[in-house]
């Protein structure tokens, strides 16, 4: 496969900006090899400079669930930058968009559009401190909710595939307020609302975990988190910004009927574009500023294009037969991989959710981040290198999901698993 073009942009980037990237984990630093530069994308599939063609689970990591320029989107992004890019000023779009939100996610009354997932769990956690006059948070090890100070303690995404455990930079008193415990386990949970009596402002959890690859909840884990913060009077924030519209139209809370009191969303709902948004109970977001006392402001927030891309992605996916579509791609991926590395004799676990799943190389099934480590992330650099080769762009890291998309067909499925049965024979 020629990469010329992309390792030359990839030297020139590197001259300008940290890395050669914008964001780490695209920087292949953990699977080895130097990143592809992409020229366009085109329903499942994307082409880099050198002209290959990928079939892309990646999906932008999360947001391209209509796959690469859905025609609907572009017309209406077409249409949108024509009027104005970006006001600074109310516009009915961000109305209609949050009422879509609303409507499929009724844990959520009200909410405020920023542009990014990262401001949307910040957020969402200064307003849960201020809503209950309590400091502390809760956060599991290997849960990511962006790149906030106080929320960079054993995360998961780009901190846990560099294998960084703490961010530099973060001064100890940011997280001292932040308490980690691991993923599934309600007993550590009860021991610290416990340990810290009247302390605890909030549990931000994702719902179905993500970004140590995807960790799906126990059963009754987030129903005994509905339970305790309740007892304990604190809040319970879910993190949907990948869940979101993804694994149900209406959410994880959806999907395992658990009502939140606050939820943050982020990459689909902007079909794209940079958004992040943060709601739930309307006593709670009545405290944010120009309402209340809370302070969170953005000049690109609810910005035109993000909106409408946002609204066109919501139209599509609240069609009926759209998430059993999803369904029925998605478990053919995961039972082929399954299949197809029985056959190749490696022992491999695949948990998914919709169509949100990841491959550990691992005996033990997955349930928290100190499992997910114990994956043998060597062989998955191999897995990826080989899959890249055969035309597969899979996740560049152990700990983030793959993604199929409305676009990806059958064929593109049968496709993708003939070359993880290839991948794993080189690989080993
Ligand atoms: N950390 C994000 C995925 N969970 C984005 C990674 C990237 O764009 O490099």
């Amino acid at each position: 496969m020629n990469r010329e073009r992309s390792e030359k942009l990839f030297t020139q980037a590197q001259r300008y900006l940290p890395g050669g990237v914008s964001s780490p984990v695209r920087a292949f630093k953990a699977v080895g090899g130097n990143p592809l530069f992409i020229r366009k994308g085109a329903g499942s599939k994307i082409y880099d400079e050198d002209g290959n063609q990928f079939i892309d689970y990646v999906c932008s990591w999360g947001p391209l669930i209509l796959g690469h320029c859905h025609p609907k989107i572009v017309a209406a992004l077409k249409k949108v930058v024509e009027q104005g890019i970006s006001f600074g000023a109310p516009t009915e779009l961000e109305t209609t968009l949050a009422k879509a939100i609303c409507t499929a996610m009724p844990s959520i009354e009200m909410l405020r559009f920023v542009s990014s997932g990262t401001e949307a769990a910040m957020s969402a956690i200064r307003l849960a401190r201020a809503f209950t006059a309590r400091d502390k948070v809760v956060k599991f090890a290997g849960g990511y909710h962006g790149h906030s100070d106080g929320l960079l303690a054993r995360a998961g995404s780009g901190v846990a595939t560099l294998g960084i455990p703490d961010s530099a930079g973060v001064p100890s008193n940011y997280t001292q307020n932040t308490l980690v415990t691991p993923y599934n386990n309600t007993e550590a949970v009860e021991q610290l609302f416990k340990r810290y009596p009247g302390q605890i402002a909030a549990i931000i959890v994702e719902p179905m975990a993500a970004n140590m690859g995807v960790v799906p909840p126990q059963p009754g884990f987030l129903k005994r988190l509905r339970r305790l913060t309740e007892e304990f009077g604190a809040l319970l924030i879910f993190d949907e910004v990948i869940t979101g519209f993804r694994v149900a139209y209406g959410g994880a809370q959806a999907l395992y009927g658990i009502t939140p009191d606050l939820t943050c969303l982020g990459k689909i709902i902007g079909g794209g574009l940079p958004v992040g948004a943060y709601g739930g109970r309307k006593d709670i977001m009545q405290m944010i500023a120009p309402l209340g006392s809370v302070y969170q402001a953005g000049t690109l927030s609810g910005n035109p294009l993000a909106m409408t891309a946002g609204i066109s992605t919501l139209k599509i996916l609240s069609q009926p037969e759209v998430y059993n579509q999803l369904e029925a791609r998605s478990s053919l991926l995961e039972k082929g991989i399954a299949a197809i590395a029985a056959k190749a004799g490696v022992v491999v676990q695949v948990p998914r959710v919709g169509s949100a799943l990841t491959v550990f190389f691992c005996q033990e099934s997955v349930l928290n981040y100190e499992v997910a480590k114990r994956a043998d992330t060597k062989l998955y650099s191999k897995f990826f290198q080989q899959l890249l080769s055969g035309g597969i762009y899979w996740p560049p890291s152990q700990f983030e999901a793959a993604f199929v998309s409305l676009t990806h067909t059958t064929e593109d499925i049968q496709t993708t698993v003939e070359a993880i049965g290839k991948a794993l024979k080189s690989a080993l």
